[in-house]
C-alpha cells in the first residue's frame, strides 16, 4: 500500500452556525445550530472534508472513531461501518438487535438532529457520523489521484444538478435574539410567495417546496394555490413531516390534487402512508417513512411511497446513497434528495452524489441559500437552479480555516445552549403554552 494513502490523523471541528427562524412541525430554528466538520488528514499530507450534525451525540460517536482511524489506508470506505461500530462506546449496553433503549446507547424515541420526531437508533446515529467519514475519505483520495469523488463513484451521468427552492414559513427575528437576515417574515401565502419570487429571482429555481405543518392545513393548501397561480406548471411540494392524520391528508390531497408533483411525508408510519397512497393519485414521497435499509421491505410491499429521498447523511455515506438508488430503480420507487441545514462540505457532496445517480428526476431539496456563513472558501452559485458539478479533484471545495476557527470559537463559548439543536425548546422559550401538535 502507497504510504501516502494511509491516514495519518482525523481532526474533529465542531462548530455552531447561525441560522433563520424558520418554522416547523417540532418548532423553530434556533439562532445558532451545530455541525461537525470531519477532516481526514493523509501521511502524504493531503486533507480531505467531511460534514455531518453536530450535536453531543455524534460527537461521542465521532471521537472515539476519529481515534481508531489512523494508520488504516483512506480507501478502505466499507470497513468504517464496521469499525464505527466496534468504536461506539455505547455498544456494550445495548442488545443483540443493536437497539436498545437505556441511557447511553444512543437508542431515544424524541426528537432527533433534524428537529423532527422520530426513534433515534444508534445505528441511525453511526451512520450520520459515518457518512462524514466517509466524504472526508474520498475527499482525500480523490485530491490524491487527482480524480473528482464522482469519479471515484463511478462517474458522472449529468454536468449539473437540479435543486429546488425550500419555503419556510418564518419569522423575521429570532425572538430570544441573534443573527438577523434580510428575509423579513413569511406567515401567510402572499409572505411565501414574496419569499418564492425571491428564489426564482436570485437562484433561478425551477421547482418549489413548502415545510407545512405549521399552520392549519386550509393556509398551506392556500398557500400553494397561490404559488401554482404564480408560478403555473412548475413543480410544487408541500411536506409536513407527518403532521397530518390520514383523513386529513386525503383532503389535503384532494384539493391539491392537480398541482402537486409529489405530497412529502402528509402522515407518520408507513400504514398511515399507505392508506393515504391507495385514497390518492398524487405520489407520494417520505424521508421519514423509509430511513433506512430495514425500513424498506414494508414500504415498498405495502405500497407506501412512490419517492425516496436519499440524504447520503442518514444513509451511511455516499456509497449507500447509490445502493439505495439501486433498490428503488429496481422496485420502480422514484429517487428525490432531502436536505437539513448544511453548510458547503454537505453541499459539494450532495452534488457529486446527485451527479451519478441516472434515476434523480426530482430537483434535489437544499437549506443551503438560507445559510449566511461557511467554511469553505467559495460559495457555490447556483444558476437557472442548479450547480455545476465539479470535475476537480475531490470534493472541489476548500477549507477556509479562519471561519472553521470563528465558528468553532463560537461553539466553545457557548453555554451549552445551542450545542444540541432542540426546534421545541426554542419555540417553547417564545410561546411555553406551544405543543406540536398532530392535525
Ligand atoms: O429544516 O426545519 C427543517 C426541516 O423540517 C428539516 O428538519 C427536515 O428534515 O427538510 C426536512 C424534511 O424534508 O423533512
Ligand atoms: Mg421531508
Amino acid at each position: 500500500m502507497d504510504a501516502s494513502l494511509i491516514v495519518d490523523e482525523v481532526r474533529l471541528t465542531p462548530i455552531l452556525i447561525s441560522d433563520p427562524p424558520l418554522l416547523n412541525v417540532q418548532g423553530v430554528h434556533q439562532p445558532y445550530t451545530p455541525r461537525l466538520v470531519v477532516e481526514v488528514i493523509t501521511r502524504g499530507g493531503v486533507s480531505g472534508l467531511g460534514e455531518t450534525y453536530g450535536d453531543g451525540v455524534y460527537l461521542d460517536l465521532a471521537r472515539p472513531l476519529a481515534e481508531a482511524l489512523p494508520g488504516r489506508p483512506v480507501a478502505d470506505v466499507n470497513a468504517l461501518f464496521a469499525l464505527a461500530e466496534a468504536t461506539d462506546p455505547g455498544r456494550g449496553s445495548r442488545s443483540g438487535t443493536g437497539r436498545g433503549t437505556g441511557p447511553g446507547t444512543g437508542d431515544e424515541a424524541g426528537v432527533d438532529a433534524s428537529g423532527l420526531r422520530g426513534v433515534r437508533t444508534a445505528e441511525k446515529l453511526r451512520l450520520s457520523v459515518v457518512s462524514a467519514f466517509e466524504t472526508a475519505c474520498l475527499d482525500a483520495l480523490g485530491k490524491t489521484l487527482g480524480l473528482p469523488v464522482h469519479a471515484l463513484l463511478g462517474g458522472k451521468v449529468r454536468d449539473s444538478v437540479e435543486f429546488s427552492a425550500y419555503l419556510f414559513y418564518r419569522w423575521a427575528t429570532h425572538p430570544a435574539g441573534g443573527p438577523v437576515d434580510d428575509w423579513g417574515a413569511a406567515l401567510d401565502p402572499a409572505g411565501i410567495v414574496a419569499q418564492a419570487r425571491r428564489f426564482d429571482r436570485a437562484y433561478g429555481f425551477r421547482s418549489f417546496k413548502l415545510k407545512g405543518g405549521v399552520f392549519a392545513p386550509d393556509q398551506e393548501i392556500a398557500a400553494i394555490r397561490a404559488l401554482a397561480e404564480e408560478f403555473p406548471g412548475r413543480p410544487l411540494r408541500l411536506d409536513p413531516n407527518g403532521a397530518w392524520s390520514v383523513e386529513t391528508s386525503l383532503a389535503v390531497a384532494r384539493e391539491l390534487a392537480d398541482v402537486l408533483e409529489y405530497l412529502e411525508d402528509p402522515a407518520s408510519g408507513t400504514g398511515a402512508m399507505a392508506e393515504i397512497a391507495a385514497g390518492t393519485e398524487i405520489p407520494l414521497a417520505t424521508n421519514m417513512c423509509v430511513t433506512t435499509f430495514e425500513e424498506v421491505p414494508e414500504a415498498f410491499a405495502k405500497g407506501a411511497v412512490r419517492i425516496v429521498l436519499c440524504d447520503h447523511h442518514y444513509w451511511g455515506g455516499l456509497g449507500r446513497t447509490r445502493e439505495l438508488a439501486a433498490l428503488c430503480r429496481t422496485y420502480g420507487v422514484g429517487l428525490s434528495m432531502h436536505s437539513n441545514t448544511h453548510l458547503g462540505i454537505s453541499l459539494a457532496a450532495m452534488t457529486q452524489v446527485a451527479a451519478t445517480l441516472p434515476e434523480l428526476h426530482h430537483a434535489c431539496d437544499t437549506h443551503y441559500p438560507w445559510q449566511t456563513e461557511d467554511v469553505v472558501t467559495t460559495r457555490p452559485v447556483f444558476r437557472e437552479g442548479r450547480l455545476t458539478v465539479s470535475d476537480a479533484p475531490g470534493l472541489g471545495v476548500e477549507l477556509d480555516r479562519e471561519a472553521l476557527a470563528a465558528l468553532h470559537r463560537r461553539w466553545r463559548e457557548d453555554d451549552g445552549r445551542y450545542r444540541d439543536r432542540d426546534d421545541a425548546a426554542a419555540m417553547r422559550a417564545a410561546n411555553p403554552e406551544w405543543r406540536p401538535r398532530s392535525r
